[in-house]
């Protein structure tokens, strides 16, 4: 018997029973009033797969992809999530372990409650990149120690977070007073305290050990890692000083944005609006994501991020463009409702799905030659 459903539409309504309210809130919440939350849903409903007949094929289909300069299986990657030891005690071991089993890359978050160092070893040979949330320039050293960390354990991507300087007006969390990282007594803030320069500084401005004062700690970490304003443009040159490998930035919505990354030399871009949890009242993530690709995809990796739940989700952003698919709240519930196996059970139920989905409608591969917007119809067209 499976660990638990496998109807992806089932995972949120059993995590949520298993969830403190703090836990449901964080989690399944959003910014807002929740708008751009459902429009990211919304939006994959305005596109419908048209499967094509006798196709006459021979084998499954071929669901690999290549991005940062690799041939990977599977088109999807562990979207970078913070906090994970909220959801289980194992956190982000148990989601680190599951990815390199299923052969699913690993996005660590900045905000993780484990170590750079521990998620790689959890990880393994698996591949993994490392997700920032970039600390403001004066605290340059601070980010030159994290990215560091990050590229001796393994991390071979570096994704940038554009949209998250400072977290979105999110009620769930206001109305619990939650803040995970001021819980740190309880989950730990291990990411913050095992960075040897933020710990020197931290020292030096409270005179103990984070540990010995957790309250400040976390708030200090909070303040480090969301500054509260925005880098600019010119900025990326310094990440492109200290990151030797490829550089995705995620977070973008509008056209003109993308046109900037080609302009700024990063390698891919990943259209997001981070699950409907920063801009309430923003536009659906799949809707704008064809103008991406219309206007820059010839000359940048375009990946997909916001609303993922199933199989189908995968193949219709796949083909308005997306090479890769980031898939966030669906293995959260996994880890939830079965740590490492609940992880593991969801991301091989998505590709399952994907994969007779796309056999069933014809489409022999995940290239952008046969799955395209050719093998896609706007719902609306029909009425
Ligand atoms: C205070 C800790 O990306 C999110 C995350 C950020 C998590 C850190 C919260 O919630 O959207």
């Amino acid at each position: 018997r499976p660990p638990f459903s496998f109807n992806a539409l089932d995972w949120e309504g059993l995590a949520s029973e298993r969830m403190s309210a703090e836990s449901r809130g964080y989690s399944i919440g959003s910014a807002g009033t929740g708008e751009t939350l459902r429009k990211n849903r919304e939006a994959f409903g305005k596109w419908s797969i048209t499967p094509s007949r006798l196709i006459a094929t021979k084998s499954f289909p071929d669901l690999s992809t290549t991005v940062v300069d690799k041939k990977l299986p599977f088109p999807i990657a562990i979207a970078p999530v913070g906090v994970q030891k909220i959801f289980n005690p194992d956190g982000e071991l148990a989601s680190a372990r599951a990815a390199a089993a299923q052969n699913v890359p690993y996005i660590m978050s900045t905000a993780s409650s484990t170590s750079i160092e521990d998620v790689a070893k959890a990880n393994g040979d698996g591949e993994r990149w490392f997700q920032l949330y970039w600390p403001s320039r004066e605290q340059d050293d601070i980010t030159i120690s994290i990215l560091n960390r990050a590229k001796n354990a393994g991390f071979s991507a570096l994704i940038v977070t554009l949209d998250t300087y400072i977290l979105g007006w999110r009620p769930s969390d206001m109305n619990n007073g939650y803040n995970p990282f001021l819980r740190s007594d309880q989950i730990g803030v291990e990411i913050g305290f095992s960075d040897p320069v933020w710990t020197a500084q931290f020292k030096e401005k409270h005179g103990v050990e984070p540990e010995k004062n957790l309250g400040a700690a976390a708030a200090e970490w909070t303040r480090t890692i969301f500054p509260g304003f925005s880098h600019g443009w010119e900025d990326i040159k310094f990440l492109r000083e200290h990151w030797s490998g490829p550089i995705i930035l995620k977070g973008i919505q509008t056209v003109a944005d993308a046109k900037k990354c080609v302009e700024v030399g990063v390698q891919g871009l990943i259209v997001s609006n981070h699950g409907g949890r920063q801009v309430d009242g923003g536009n659906s993530s799949l809707g704008i994501l064809p103008r991406i690709v219309d206007a820059v995809g010839d000359k940048i990796e375009v990946w997909f991020d916001s609303g993922i739940r199933c199989g189908a989700d995968i193949a219709k952003a796949m083909a308005l463009g997306a090479k890769m698919c980031l898939i966030g709240r669906p293995y959260v519930y996994g880890m939830v409702l079965g740590g490492e196996e609940g992880v593991s059970h969801v991301l091989k139920a998505l590709l399952g799905d994907l994969e007779l989905t796309l056999h069933l409608a014809g489409i022999t591969s995940t290239s952008p030659d046969v799955l395209n917007r050719d093998v896609l119809v706007r719902e609306s067209d029909f009425f």
